[in-house]
Order: C-alpha cells, then sequence, then structure tokens
C-alpha cells in the first residue's frame, strides 16, 4: 500500500454533470473549510461534490474536512468513494431518484451518513461503515417514500440506528449484512415496511 499523498483541497464545489463520470483513479480531496465548510455538524454547508442526474463519483478518497460531502440532483452513482472521516454528513440526494452505493466505506459520521431529501430508492452494497449515528436518515418530519437497501456490508459503531425514517410508506432492506455494536436495525418504519435476511 503506498503511502497516501496529501489531500488535494477542494475550493469550489466540483460538479459532475449529468451523465459524466468523475473518476479520481484513487486520489484525496478535502474541503476548503474557508469555502466549503469545516465538516462540523454546522448546517448549509457546500459539497465537495455536485452530482446531476446519472452521474458517477468514482475512486476517490474524502478526507477532513468534507464539508457536506456529495450532492445528488437525481440518480448517481457511487463507486469505491470512502469517506474517512464524514462532515456535517456524507451524501444527500436532493431531487428524486436512486442512489447506488457499490464498494467503499464511511468512518466517523457524528450522525448521519446518508441523507434522503427526496423521494427515491437508496441501494448499499459491499460497503464497511464504522463509529457513525445513522447510515441512512430520511429528512426528518417529511412523508414521501424511500427505499432503502443495505447488502453485504459490514456496519459497527452505530450510536442510533443503521435505517431511519419518519414516513410511513418508506421500507428498508436488508440483507447478508455484518454488524457489530449495532442498537437499532430499523427505527420509525410501519410494520410491515422491513425486512432482514
Ligand atoms: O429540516 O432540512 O439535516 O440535509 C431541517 C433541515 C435538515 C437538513 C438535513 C441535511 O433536516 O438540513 O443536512
Ligand atoms: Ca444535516
Ligand atoms: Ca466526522
Ligand atoms: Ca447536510
Amino acid at each position: 500500500i503506498p503511502a497516501s499523498a496529501a489531500p488535494e483541497i477542494v475550493k469550489t464545489t466540483i460538479i459532475v454533470e449529468k451523465g459524466k463520470t468523475y473518476d479520481g483513479k484513487g486520489k484525496s480531496v478535502a474541503a476548503d473549510p474557508n469555502t466549503l465548510g469545516d465538516g462540523s455538524q454546522k448546517e448549509n454547508q457546500k459539497p465537495i461534490f455536485r452530482l446531476e442526474a446519472g452521474a458517477t463519483l468514482k475512486n476517490v478518497v474524502i478526507e477532513a474536512p468534507a464539508a457536506d460531502g456529495v450532492h445528488c440532483y437525481g440518480s448517481c452513482n457511487i463507486e469505491n468513494v470512502t469517506w474517512k472521516d464524514v462532515g456535517e454528513d456524507a451524501l444527500t440526494l436532493k431531487s428524486s431518484g436512486t442512489v447506488n452505493i457499490t464498494g467503499g466505506a464511511a468512518y466517523k459520521a457524528y450522525d448521519k451518513v446518508f441523507q434522503m431529501n427526496a423521494s427515491g430508492t437508496i441501494n448499499i452494497k459491499n460497503f464497511r461503515a464504522d463509529d457513525i449515528g445513522k447510515l441512512v436518515r430520511q429528512n426528518g418530519g417529511t412523508s414521501y417514500a424511500v427505499n432503502m437497501n443495505v447488502d453485504n456490508s459490514n456496519i459497527s459503531n452505530v450510536k442510533d440506528s443503521i435505517l431511519r425514517t419518519d414516513s410511513s410508506s418508506t421500507k428498508g432492506k436488508i440483507t447478508n449484512t455484518r454488524y457489530s455494536k449495532v442498537p437499532t436495525l430499523f427505527k420509525g418504519f410501519s410494520s410491515g415496511k422491513t425486512s432482514q435476511s
């Protein structure tokens, strides 16, 4: 394993246009705390990456400070992206779509990792998460439907729950996943809306 280089400091949000792919080829990035945000729990920080509908982000390591992480405006694909120290949160769905997270990891999320601020689906596969509050949170008090799916992942040291919603129409499914120190898998779901195997 090569010694990791100092992260590239991102001063203005990197935009990945509709349908395009940003391949970091393993590089590390971090936010400029003066322009994007310091990665604390303060709201309204800016993202390091903004993905437009159908965009892909892959092979990137996001280091501290991570500000507001990644914003997806519609469907997005996230492949082999590691958040070494999640900022305010790691990724937010800002308008309806499907978020596919494949591989990668998230560490040190004081509260949320994936924040769903619009209806849609999140598919998390082959993911590692450790020292987090929640893995997926549908924006508090909202009633739109979100499908949350976690497969073949490894999740440890969770303060609150893996999947959390306040919506009676949201569904959660967890398959083939290992846990250690996880108090609750599903929080706030209506009966019959969750499954685990
Ligand atoms: O309702 O919308 O925490 O996207 C309050 C706000 C809050 C969001 C969310 C986020 O829920 O800012 O980070
Ligand atoms: Ca927040
Ligand atoms: Ca953190
Ligand atoms: Ca946020």
